[in-house]
């Protein structure tokens, strides 16, 4: 369907304590009309993360519906990884593809923030569910603006100083995928760093910007920064600051990268079929190349 939607009553149900609200009253499987946008877009300022239940969609579908809220990424960062007629849908599944094991059915498995180890970290990612195992293949999710908040004074006066130093390799799996492919898609994106620290260009909201993919912060050595790092991690990652999504066939949860981050669980038989799509909304050109 092309036509814009006009949405008679939004509701909003928070889904955790830190983050995380179910919107109802949206039709996800045609393009929302501007009103639309802006009340779902304040819901997700407030809330981080979104989702949106119980609607079949096909591919067209989301990028429609993804398309309203900004320019979609083609994913030309990974090439390989991306939907075969639509290049701006990314597959996480674990589907046999050309009668391989598809090389994203490890995606997201270490605290990420999507494209951090490009020059245009992605704004916002919608993640819809196609198939999902009998039992788990649950996503977490952190508030990092809580995060940053949470920290003392000192801390965070130190943290504005940093930038934060990203590397595709440190992708949990990246080294299993395929070597002409992971080399290709390593040359496409060098190490880069970015502030560690983030203002949200719409709510002012201040972040941290640090994952489990960060190397080491510029200017300090690996060995330096892995302590931070870790602690970072380990602070943003504690119970009162996480919400865990069981997705249901049909979800279409949609996090903003510049104030979250998020780890896709292994808590599911991988024998079990898993099949996800997702559209990734631009962000602006950042960061400077460390090589
Ligand atoms: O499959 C998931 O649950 C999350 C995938 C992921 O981490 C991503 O798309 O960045």
């Amino acid at each position: 369907m092309s036509d814009q939607r006009r949405n008679s009553e939004i509701t909003v149900k928070p889904l955790g304590y830190a983050l995380g609200a179910e919107v109802l009253g949206v039709d996800t499987s045609a393009p929302p009309a501007p009103d639309t946008v802006s009340a779902v877009n304040a819901l997700w300022h407030e809330h981080h993360v979104i989702a949106f239940r119980g609607e079949r969609l096909e591919p067209q579908d989301i990028t429609a519906f993804a398309g309203a809220f900004g320019p979609l990424d083609d994913h030309a960062s990974t090439p390989f990884y991306r939907h075969q007629d639509f290049p701006e849908l990314l597959q996480v599944t674990n589907r046999e593809i050309g009668g391989k094991p598809s090389e994203t059915r490890n995606t997201g498995r270490n605290w990420h923030s999507d494209y951090a180890y490009t020059s245009h970290p992605a704004a916002a990612s919608m993640l819809y569910c196609d198939t999902r195992p009998p039992v788990g293949g649950d996503t977490m999710f952190a508030n990092m603006v809580r995060a940053y908040d949470t920290l003392s004074p000192k801390m965070r006066e130190i943290l504005d100083g940093l930038d934060a130093v990203y590397d595709i390799s440190l992708t949990a799996g990246f080294g299993q995928r395929d070597p002409q492919q992971t080399a290709e898609t390593r040359r496409l994106n060098p190490s880069i760093a970015h502030p560690a620290v983030r203002t949200h260009p719409d709510s002012g909201k201040r972040a941290l910007y640090v994952s489990e993919r960060v190397s080491h912060f510029h200017g300090m050595t690996i060995a330096e920064s892995k302590p931070l790092i870790d602690f970072l991690c380990a602070h943003a990652t504690r119970p009162d600051n996480v919400y865990r999504h069981q997705w249901a066939e049909g979800d279409l949860v949609c996090w903003d990268n510049r104030t979250t981050m998020h780890l896709a669980l292994t808590d599911f038989d991988q024998t079990q079929p898993r099949h996800m799509l997702r559209a990734t909304l631009l962000g602006g050109q950042s960061g400077f190349i460390v090589e």
